[in-house]
């Protein structure tokens, strides 16, 4: 009998973090069952429609996929849709959309963009996920490869710009479209300001995050979106 609602996820995943960042700051009780990529069509409950991280299962069985609309989903059902709720919609919108198409794709260029931070980040993955040790090691090793030779390079080359100039152009963007107040919702966070920093999360277990600290504005928003999840 599940007795909590489950967030299948990876610690790899910047589309989990979103969702990790909701859970925190509106204290929702919850397991996490750790997804090996390489056995997600087995272990995923939403499979084999869905094979990607994040899942949400409800206690009654219910299986909400894809990360926003995951967000919706708890917003909806413990939050009375307050995060969602605004008076702007085509604001808040405009800046989902962004987020989920800009933001997310600059994660990859930042963790594996040049062969030593891809190196440094397989490394870490490896150590941060917790199946076992044998698909840690393939992950690692073979993972490598497909991030920075195929998809993190063409990435960079594509846009132009170095990853470090990428993420500060993004929060310059970012934080450009606050209105009054230290957070995209105003006085408090909401539903854009938890997907963004789910994007940002992701990447602060890697050392490449200095990169992006000493981005000031940002990080005085980041800090104050840590503090939020904690009160
Ligand atoms: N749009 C999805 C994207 C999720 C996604 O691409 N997750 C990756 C891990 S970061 C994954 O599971 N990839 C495996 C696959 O594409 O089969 C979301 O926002 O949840």
């Amino acid at each position: 009998m599940q007795t909590l609602p489950e967030l299948y996820m990876l610690n790899s995943c910047p589309f989990c973090w979103k969702v990790r960042g909701m859970l925190d700051i509106l204290n929702i009780e919850h397991k996490k069952i750790p997804v090996n990529p390489m056995k997600a069509k087995k272990t995923l409950p939403s499979a084999p429609e869905w094979t990607k991280s994040p899942v949400w299962r409800e206690t009654d069985g219910e299986i909400i996929v894809d990360s926003t609309p995951i967000m919706q989903f708890i917003d909806q059902k413990y939050n009375d849709g307050a995060l969602w709720n605004t008076t702007d919609e085509a604001r808040r919108d405009h800046w989902l959309e962004w987020l989920d198409s800009k933001m997310s794709k600059a994660t990859i260029p930042i963790l594996y963009g040049s062969l030593f931070s891809a190196l440094r980040t397989t490394r870490r993955v490896a150590k941060m996920e917790k199946f076992g040790f044998f698909s840690r090691q393939i992950y690692a090793w073979a993972g490598f490869p497909i991030m920075w030779g195929f998809i993190a390079r063409k990435r960079v080359k594509k846009d132009g710009r170095k990853p470090k100039q990428l993420w500060h152009d993004l929060l310059d963007e970012f934080i450009g479209a606050f209105n009054d107040g230290q957070f995209f919702g105003g006085e408090s966070p909401d539903m854009i300001d938890l997907v963004a920093f789910g994007y940002v999360s992701s990447i602060e277990p890697y050392p490449q995050f200095s990169q992006v600290t000493d981005h000031k504005a940002g990080m005085t928003w980041f800090k104050a979106m840590k503090e939020a999840s904690k009160a």
